[in-house]
């Protein structure tokens, strides 16, 4: 029988503990996190699920819940005995994760379409620039929406808790992670554009990117995962795995730190290489890709907890929250050293930020946050605007906390704030709008969640806005639950009114929305 610390966890033999191990490292890591102590799903530590008992938790594995957790046994997935097995392995002390080696990784690998067999040009009449690559976080897929038409086009399985997606230098390869680290990598040229190839990287990511450096397009992907604490470059066309890099070691305070995990993954343009952002330790991996056997890495100190970010305007310097810090590092990616580490408001979170000319400041980036209604706008020019250079020259108020998204686009006079997370339904349904041509004007709020007029009583949240490659129009998802109706509220950037609303049962907690066009090329 298995060992467990505490008697009063169900009995289980060695080998059903076997079993459930491989089956909660595949299906569950993703959201409940390695070591069950909770991420996008629930904490599972045997100090809840032991009180919760048996029966209560096989119920909730059998049949879901409206939050996000799938209905493993109605939807055919598990049987019943299985759902028995897992109802009492989440009541024992929960194993140390297994590591994730090179082999482990090639093992899961399937190219369902050989680059030699895939279209040598587009075979479709699409406009590829103005796709919308959409997360349908809780089905566990990805809609690619025709921007021009608001048609589907398609809807294509990726991992679990799908989290983002990021393209190719060329536009022709759309990646997309998933919480439970399964990478997919879709190809745009197809007559009906999906999936030609995956690979899972380790039990729980959330980024991945691929290089942009001048004849390195398409050459390299890389993804990093929350376990294990890692980062792996792969063939960008195949995903075929090449080199793993650990990021276990010293915090910037010169503390040991065994897990930490890896968060926002940029790609220089200055250089071939990746920036990889290791969140516990607060270190920035500067990782050239030229020679994967002689692998080069600068490690910058920045601050603990890095999370988003993204570049300023003219793509040269790195913005990222460490958001526990309640700072913005800049990293220079032409020098390759910390510019600077900026004070900010309570727990940054600018997902990449927003870039803008300020009538006042000149060119700067804003980031919004969790924490306080701040939003601040700092200064990015050091050679044209010095004085107001890596200082927060600007805070404007938002509607509150719980903000997670932040953009404009260099046709727009508008800047767009969501509060998603904030616990007043108002204004969590709701964005500001502020005008960047006279920021002392208090915001326009929107109520999108209003636009979709959405019959049931869904959530509603509104997140993350998104522009369509021209500029004028920006697409917010109001995110429901799994089991409620949710939609995808298309504005008119000029008039800020409700131009399109995007409806349809397919269209499961959609969340991030990813252009083709901005995505590529760093425009937000
Ligand atoms: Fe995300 C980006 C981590 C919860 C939607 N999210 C990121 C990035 C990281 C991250 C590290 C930057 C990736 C990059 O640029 O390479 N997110 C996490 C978490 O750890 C966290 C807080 C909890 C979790 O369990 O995952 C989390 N994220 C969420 C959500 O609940 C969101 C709102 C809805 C969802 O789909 O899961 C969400 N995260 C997003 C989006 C981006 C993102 C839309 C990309 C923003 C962009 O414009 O690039």
């Amino acid at each position: 029988m298995h060992q467990n610390s505490n008697a009063k966890a169900p009995a289980m033999t060695q080998a059903e503990f076997d079993k459930a191990r491989q089956i909660y490292f595949e299906r569950c890591a993703g959201c409940h996190g390695v070591l069950r102590k909770g991420a996008t799903g629930k904490p599972l530590t045997p100090d809840i699920t032991i009180d919760k008992g048996t029966d209560y938790l096989k119920t909730f594995i059998a049949y879901g819940s409206p939050a996000g957790m799938p209905n493993w046994q109605t939807s055919g997935e598990f049987d019943e005995a299985t759902v028995d097995l897992m109802a009492r392995y989440i009541q024992q002390d929960p194993p140390t994760p297994p590591e994730f080696s090179l082999e482990d990784m090639e093992k899961s690998r399937k190219e369902y379409i050989a680059v030699s067999a895939r279209p040598k040009k587009k075979l479709n009449n699409y406009n590829i620039n103005n796709i919308f690559s959409v997360t349908l976080r809780d089905a566990g897929e990805i809609a690619l929406i025709d921007g021009d038409t608001k048609q589907i086009i398609n809807i294509i399985k990726t991992g679990y808790a799908v989290h983002i997606s990021r393209l190719s230098a060329s536009g022709r390869y759309l990646y997309v992670i998933g919480r439970d680290a399964r990478l997919n990598l879709i190809d745009l040229w197809m007559e009906k554009p999906d999936n030609v190839a995956e690979i899972k990287i380790g039990l729980e990511a959330r980024s991945v990117e691929t290089s942009k450096y001048k004849g390195w397009e398409d050459k390299i992907a890389i993804a990093g995962t929350y376990w294990p604490p890692q980062f792996v470059l792969m063939d960008g066309d195949t995903l075929k795995p090449q080199k793993i890099v650990s990021t276990r070691g010293m915090t910037v305070d010169n503390e040991y730190h065994p897990e930490p995990r890896v968060a926002a993954i940029v790609s220089s343009h200055q250089r071939p290489e990746f920036l990889v952002n290791a969140k516990e330790t607060g270190k920035i991996f500067m990782v050239d890709y030229t020679d994967l056997k002689n692998l080069a890495i600068k490690q910058l100190d920045a601050a603990k907890y890095l999370h988003d970010g993204g570049f300023d305007s003219t793509r040269r310097y790195f913005m990222t929250a460490a958001n526990a810090s309640n700072k913005i590092a800049v990293v220079d990616t032409k020098e390759d050293k910390l510019a600077a580490l900026i004070e900010v408001g309570k727990t940054p979170h600018p997902g990449r930020g927003a870039n803008f000319k300020d009538p006042k400041y000149g060119p700067v980036w804003a980031t919004s946050g969790l924490g306080d209604e701040s939003i601040s706008i700092i200064g990015t020019d050091p050679k044209g605007h010095k004085k107001n250079a890596w200082k927060v020259v600007r805070t404007l108020e938002g509607q509150g906390g719980g903000s997670l998204f932040i953009k404009t686009h260099p046709k727009s006079n508008n800047l767009w704030v969501d509060t998603t997370l904030n616990p007043d339904a108002k204004v969590s349904q709701s964005v500001a709008v502020f005008d960047i041509r006279d920021l002392s004007k208090k915001p326009q709020i929107i109520d999108i969640a209003a636009c979709a007029d959405l019959k049931d009583d869904g959530a509603k949240r509104v997140v993350q806005p998104e522009y369509n490659q021209k500029g004028d129009e920006v697409w917010f998802s109001v995110w429901s639950a799994k089991d409620k109706q949710s939609a995808i509220v298309v504005v008119d950037d000029k008039t800020r009114t409700c131009k399109t609303v995007i409806k349809d049962s397919k269209l499961v907690t959609p969340t991030g929305k990813f252009n083709v066009y901005n995505t590529q090329h760093d425009v937000y």
